[in-house]
């Protein structure tokens, strides 16, 4: 028998648009994520297994060989550093913008801004270019609560339809990047299974073209 491919995916939006690329390379999973509580998802191929992890936990799964290969959106890589992983393919799915937001109509505190955010290193990187000191708060999860209770002026955050924000009563101020998922590799693996993992970044860029 083959050697195994294992390939990670997050639940969700990543698991949900990452099916059709996988279709195409003809890899079906035999179970859901979400109704499934197992880690390990066989797949119509009995050496490729899909393992299912936490969104930012992607890059390190692929980074240390825990999985060769792996979907993860630019702002998860750009936090992770992309050290130890190859990036070979834009997949164009799950997009959205790193944007600054904050509280509808507010100007600037005349002290340090006060930014709250999960993305600690683009944030930081950001401000650094425009040559501004700001305070990061780290938070793991909805960051629009921050400005509303007064912890934070403004927020680093991924912004789709915007309708989150609007509900909180914030405001798109300023894009900092695009983003879009990205298929990763593990080096080792590039070179111990090039042949099968060429192949499926060419069924990948053959289905991303074609959607
Ligand atoms: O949930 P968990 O903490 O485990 O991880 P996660 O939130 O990073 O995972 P997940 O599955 O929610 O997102 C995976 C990837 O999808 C992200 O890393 C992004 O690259 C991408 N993506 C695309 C998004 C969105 N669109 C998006 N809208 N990730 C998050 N959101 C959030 C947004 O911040 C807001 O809170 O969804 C909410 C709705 O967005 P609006 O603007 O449409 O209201
Ligand atoms: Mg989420």
């Amino acid at each position: 028998m083959s050697e195994q491919l294992i390939i990670a995916l997050s639940k969700g939006r990543i698991f949900k648009e990452t099916l059709p690329l996988l279709a195409h390379a003809g890899i079906e999973p035999l179970e859901e994520p979400e109704s499934s509580r197992k880690l390990i998802l066989d797949t119509n191929h009995d050496d490729i297994k899909l393992i299912i992890v936490r969104a930012s936990d992607v890059p390190t799964y692929v980074q240390y060989g825990g999985a060769d290969l792996g979907v993860t959106g630019k702002d998860v890589l750009m936090e992770h550093g992309g050290e130890g992983v190859y990036e070979p393919l834009d997949l164009k799915i799950a997009c959205c913008k790193l944007m600054v937001a904050g509280p509808k109509d507010q100007p600037e505190p005349s002290r340090r801004l006060r930014i709250a955010t999960k993305f600690v290193n683009s944030t930081k990187r950001y401000y650094a270019e425009q040559g501004k000191q700001v305070d990061i708060i780290k938070l793991y999860g909805s960051m629009e609560l921050a400005p509303l209770v007064g912890m934070a002026d403004r927020i680093v955050d991924v912004v789709d339809t915007g309708n989150t924000l609007r509900a909180n009563g914030l405001e798109p101020l300023e894009h900092i990047a695009e983003i879009s998922s990205r298929l990763i590799v593990n080096k080792a693996s590039m070179k111990t299974k090039n042949r099968r993992i060429q192949a499926l970044i060419k069924d990948f860029s053959e289905a991303v073209q074609n959607a």
